[in-house]
């Protein structure tokens, strides 16, 4: 089986069902609404455009795109053909995009309008020939070449499950993201085992303002909707005002989001005069950062619903969850999903007993592969049992709770810095900062962060004065803006070991300005 096949399977329960119901919350691209057959043509209209410029099995087409129709179009059309997507976050910029578009090389890009300008800085000039760059904003010009070239489902290349769907990059701890090569099959299996696991319905609807471009909108929402035959109320972003009123005028029955969007709902209903009634909502998740407890816990007075968290990687999809009908209990990811094998390690990689904390190891036809293009991360990656069984190292540390089984994340083994929900290396922006004239070494941390759980501030030594604002507007055009360091410290030096190494933990913390 591959994606294709599953999503039929949803799309002919129903076919004149609305598949998308889309909306710009920000404004430009109003509304639209697409059933599962009008999605299916469009899907095939664009599959037709695709092979006319000579996009092939195996190729990757990138897709540098905000929510909206097009985005799930242009994906499921690359899928149609055999090609592999490359989702980019929307607010990378010229460093990282570069470094993607040369890592993957896709023979196709998409882009809107707006993203000419940091495209043509880097396009055949840091980003070989063979790139073709199309716009979304100018699709009826491209489209209408192609028309006339019929496109079926019996025009589909062979696609077996284990070959390549999609490249998915995160954040890496040598400073470059590297891509997550992730196969129809391990898609797949997080998709049925959370179909199963929170008891998808073909009457559900998915209020989903979260990027399309990670595991979190694209995989556990847009996937599991299309697989199941159900509706998706697709948004350009986050805004409190219009998900309240969609999720309690009756308008839909799950919500998925990140804790920086749980906090946010908290504050906004806090503030009510009156907190609506969420009647028609089945299920509010909750993942890709610890959700605090306390969150947890207003919420659920606020609206009488119990939000459910869940653990999930992109290499390895959905991996934790807690249960559907059960007790969620705040501070735990619950369980392994179904298919999903877990085991606890100490640092010599032995199996710790319950209600120990060590490193959290994965197995699963839902953990991936491989890095693209990558053969030492990907070995360092993973580690074998005396059976010969590979397991992925997460970085992620954890205990099992000896009774229950539920597990409770306890932090990261690596430096990640995770913000309302995206990753942060320190690493890549502290490389980035030192390319800026006058500051000779930087070191970036987490702090604590009420509204993004946590946030980047970077400790700089520099040879003469800075111009904070002349740095700030350089980070802009180098990184995405959500990785710039908050608040920066400059200190006379970082204090390093004996080897040299950044003792992070002896920073200042919070007292030199
Ligand atoms: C936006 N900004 C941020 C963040 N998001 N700063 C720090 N951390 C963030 N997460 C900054 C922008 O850079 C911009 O800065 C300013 O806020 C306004 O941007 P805007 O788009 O209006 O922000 P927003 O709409 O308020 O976005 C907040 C958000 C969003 C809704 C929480 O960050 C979001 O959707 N996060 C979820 C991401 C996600 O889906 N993660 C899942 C990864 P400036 O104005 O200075 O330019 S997948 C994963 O982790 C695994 C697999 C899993 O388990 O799910
Ligand atoms: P990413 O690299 O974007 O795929 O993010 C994966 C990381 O997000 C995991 O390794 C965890 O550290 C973190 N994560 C995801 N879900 C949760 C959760 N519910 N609680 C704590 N951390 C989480």
């Amino acid at each position: 089986m591959n994606l294709l096949t599953l999503f039929a399977i949803g799309r002919e329960r129903r076919p004149d069902k609305t598949a998308i119901e889309f909306k710009d919350t920000r404004g430009p691209l109003g509304a639209q609404e697409l059933t599962f057959s009008g999605l299916q043509r469009e899907v095939e209209r664009w599959a037709a455009a695709f092979v006319r410029m000579g996009v092939q099995k195996g190729d990757r087409v990138g897709l540098y795109l905000c929510n909206r129709p097009e985005f799930v179009i242009a994906y499921l059309a690359a899928l149609e053909v055999g090609a592999i997507m490359v989702p980019i976050n929307l607010r990378y910029r010229r460093r990282e995009l570069s470094h993607i578009l040369n890592d993957a090389e896709p023979a196709l890009l998409i882009i809107e309008d707006e993203h000419w300008p940091v495209l043509d800085e880097i396009v055949g000039i840091e980003i070989g020939p063979g790139l073709t760059v199309l716009s979304v904003d100018r699709s009826e010009s491209w489209l209408e070449e192609a028309d006339g070239k019929e496109w079926t489902s019996a025009s589909r290349p062979l696609t077996r499950g284990e070959e390549t769907a999609l490249i998915m990059y995160t954040s890496g701890t040598t400073g470059a993201s590297k891509g997550a090569v992730l196969t129809h099959n391990h898609v797949l299996a997080t998709v049925t085992g959370l179909l199963s696991a929170w008891a998808w319905q073909a009457d559900d609807v998915l209020l989903l303002p979260l990027p399309l471009f990670h595991t979190h909108g694209l995989v556990v929402g847009l996937h599991c909707a299309l697989a199941m035959g159900a509706t998706v109320r697709l948004r350009t972003g986050f805004d409190a005002t219009e998900t309240v009123k969609t999720l309690s005028s009756g308008a839909a029955t799950l919500f998925f989001a990140v804790p920086t969007i749980y906090t946010r709902l908290v504050d906004f209903l806090a503030e009510a005069e009156e907190v609506p009634s969420f009647a028609s909502m089945r299920l509010f998740c909750s993942g890709s950062a610890p959700l605090p407890a306390e969150i947890h816990n207003a919420f659920e007075r606020l609206t009488g619903k119990r939000i459910l968290e869940r653990y999930g990687m992109t290499e390895t999809g959905m991996n934790f969850s807690n249960p559907y009908a059960g007790p969620r209990v705040a501070g735990t990811v619950g369980t392994p999903l179904p298919g999903v094998f877990a085991r606890i390690v100490d640092a010599a990689g032995q199996d710790l007993p319950a209600g120990e904390e060590g490193e959290l190891l994965l197995r699963g036809s839902n953990v991936f592969d491989e890095y693209w293009r990558a053969p030492q991360k990907t070995a360092e990656s993973f580690v074998r049992d005396e059976l010969g069984n590979r397991w992925f190292l997460t970085g992620d540390l954890a205990r099992m709770d000896p009774l229950s089984g539920y597990v409770t994340l306890l932090g990261r083994r690596h430096e990640l810095i995770i913000s309302g929900g995206l990753n942060i290396y320190p690493r890549e922006v502290e490389e980035m900062l030192t390319t800026f004239p006058g500051i000779e070494e930087a070191a970036v941390v987490g702090e604590p962060d009420a509204e993004w759980g946590e946030a980047p501030v970077a400790y700089l030594v520099c040879s003469c004065e800075i111009d904070e604002v002349d740095l700030e507007r350089y980070c802009r055009g180098q990184l995405a803006s959500y990785k710039l360091p908050r608040r920066l410290r400059f200190v006379g030096a970082l204090p390093r070991n004996a080897m040299g190494k950044v003792q992070k933990h002896l920073l200042p913390r919070g007292d030199v300005e």
